[in-house]
């Protein structure tokens, strides 16, 4: 087996256990397009399970969450239907290391989008935004890892929620975002702390997915955290309200 194939077997064996792993990169380097190719691997493996790609989620594409994970690019990851959460429903906490929750705007996508392409070009393709959560869960220890390592783990992702669909010919550049644990406020923000309009991570995204075909219609698009995320405790309902398009909440069971 290549190196490449064991470090997706030992992520994949470390998400579907929860258990925390070391650092990759403590033990040697890993570049880049290698640390892809291992997520790349280790989802193939969970596609032979039977789970189903769903879209893609793009990572640290606001200051707040580069400043909490010291990692200064924007990354990619691979959403599957079996990461989906029941809207308002509850998530197992045992199922996780250490599970995190972020607010984020996710796209519907109406068409096929693929490469470099403009804002314009990357709305006209979209379908439906709404409010949505995505909980990260990162396999290594500590939730401490260098850009490689968060790579082939696929970026960190674990679950997605997502809130009512909007209509997206609406100003979305700069909503305000509230995040609530058990009705007190623990995060405020804006969708414009994403790249600056959550649009600007779609036209990555669709950059982003070249590599796999582009992103194809009925596919979700995450835009990434707004804010710093948030550490999940059994017994907290969290819940995060995006200004006109409403809100999208989730429970943490045992
Ligand atoms: C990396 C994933 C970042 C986001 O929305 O910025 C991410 C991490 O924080 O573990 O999902
Ligand atoms: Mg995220």
């Amino acid at each position: 087996m290549s190196t490449l194939a064991h470090f997706a077997e030992v992520v994949d064996e470390a998400a579907r256990t929860a258990t925390a792993i070391p650092q990759f990169t403590e033990s040697g380097p890993l570049g880049v397009e290698d640390a892809y190719a291992v997520q790349a691997l280790s989802m193939e493996r969970r596609f032979a399970r039977g789970e189903k790609l769903a879209g893609v989620k793009m990572g640290l594409t606001s200051r707040a969450k580069m400043i909490q994970v010291g990692v200064n690019e924007v990354i990619w990851g691979r959403l599957t239907d079996a990461m989906r959460l029941e809207e308002g429903g509850a998530l197992s906490k045992k199922r996780y290391v250490h599970p995190r929750i972020e607010p984020e705007l996710a796209f519907l996508m109406k068409r096929e989008l693929c490469g470099t392409v403009s804002p314009a070009e990357a709305l006209a393709a979209v379908e439906a935004i709404a409010p949505a959560m995505e909980i990260i869960d990162s396999r290594y220890r500590d939730f401490k890892f260098a850009l490689p390592d968060v790579i082939a783990d696929n970026s960190s992702s674990s679950g997605f929620v997502v809130g009512p669909w909007g209509r997206p010919d609406q100003d979305f550049s700069n909503l305000g975002i509230v995040v609530e644990v058990n009705g007190r406020v623990v995060q405020i923000g804006s969708t414009a702390a994403i790249l600056g309009h959550p649009l600007r991570s779609l036209v990555a995204a669709a950059r982003a997915a070249a590599s796999i075909g582009g992103l194809k219609p009925g596919w979700i698009v995450l835009a990434g955290g707004a804010t710093a995320a948030h550490p999940l405790s059994v017994g907290e309902s969290v819940r995060t309200s995006v200004q006109n398009l409403g809100s999208v909440s989730i429970k943490v069971a045992e």
